[in-house]
């Protein structure tokens, strides 16, 4: 394995995070076994309650993972003229502390790319880089589509694969990410002095599948608006309810405010397949779950229109705001 040496980021102003991770008897982040018969209730009792849960025993084999990591490494470590011929993101291609067009910024540096177009890819062996992305990628889409099948299955609606054939779609707006942290010698964590590496946020996406190498950093907001650090897994993902699924569910789940603070020691690698509809989707409450006289708390939109005004925001803006019923 390549051992990523100095940091690519060099002169940085630092965020310091002035909201530690507060919970004083934090509770435990769900975990579902997807092999087991019980888990589309577990996932759902898990969206309401967190928006957020890790999944084992997934299918996803070790080894596509394992591979993506040493590509991913392997990329992040070439000097940063190289990583830049991947293309500045607009949003897709290679970033560098700067998160998305409004001036965000964090201890990353990234690649964005679409799930289905062929990504230009700045390595020495672009080919191998490609066929891990490709493996890895399929594999982590059958899972999230398996899950979200379960997630129609737990609210009782039919047919089964009204969610996962979103995401199905040749059309489907898809995106992957690789995030890479370096290690951060200013952070002093004893004294919960910690630099962020990626902004609080919600993903706008339906679900949000992540995973990473054994280094902490991620950490969620509860319901109470404190935040307890995810212990890191690498055998395991994690999923995120994002915007999409939270008006899709008329507010029954509700995306997961997260972010990644900088870790002193280890440099932190993680990888997130973003589950998005179709541009011209319409979102909106699944009608089979509007019991009665309910109404939809949200204005009608498609995926376009959101990501449109998506693009206008902070990474730590409320983005369903502007689509919010008064
Ligand atoms: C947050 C979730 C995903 O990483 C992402 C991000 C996107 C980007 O980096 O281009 C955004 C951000 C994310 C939401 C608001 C806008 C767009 C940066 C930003 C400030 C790829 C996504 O889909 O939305």
């Amino acid at each position: 394995m390549v051992i990523l040496s100095k940091p690519a980021i060099e002169q940085f102003s630092y965020i310091r995070n002035k909201q530690p991770a507060t919970a004083l008897f934090p509770p435990l982040i769900p975990i579902v076994d997807l092999s087991k018969p019980d888990s589309k209730h577990q996932i759902i009792k898990a969206c309401e309650e967190f928006g957020f849960f890790k999944v084992i025993n997934h299918g996803v084999p070790m080894e596509f993972i394992s591979r993506l990591e040493s590509e991913a490494t392997e990329f992040f470590s070439l000097p940063l003229s190289e990583k830049e011929k991947t293309g500045q993101p607009k949003p897709y291609g290679y970033g560098n502390k700067r998160i998305g067009p409004n001036g965000d910024v964090g201890w990353v540096e990234y690649l964005l790319l679409m799930t289905n177009q062929d990504p230009n890819l700045a390595t020495e062996n672009p080919e191998s880089f490609r066929v891990a992305l490709n493996n890895y990628m399929a594999a982590v889409k059958k899972m999230a589509c398996e899950i979200l099948e379960m997630v129609a299955d737990g609210l009782k609606i039919q047919p089964r694969n009204v969610l996962s054939k979103l995401m199905m779609d040749e059309q489907s707006d898809s995106v992957f990410r690789l995030n890479h942290y370096p290690p951060c010698p200013d952070v002093v964590q004893s004294l919960n002095d910690n630099v962020i590496g990626f902004g609080e946020h919600t993903d706008p996406q339906i679900i949000s599948v992540l995973r990473s190498n054994n280094t902490s950093g991620l950490q969620i907001s509860l319901r109470d608006g404190s935040w307890i650090s995810v212990p890191p897994d690498h055998h395991s993902f994690f999923i995120n309810v994002g915007d999409s699924l939270q008006v899709m569910t008329n507010g029954r789940f509700k995306s997961v405010k997260h972010r990644v603070v900088a870790n002193s020691a280890k440099s932190r690698l993680s990888m997130i397949y973003f589950c998005g509809p179709p541009l011209s989707e319409k979102i909106a409450p699944l009608p089979c779950l509007m019991r009665g006289d309910q109404q939809s708390l949200y204005k009608e939109f498609t995926w376009f229109e959101y990501k449109r005004s998506a693009y206008t925001s902070r990474l730590a803006d409320n983005r369903l705001m502007h689509f919010e019923k008064i």
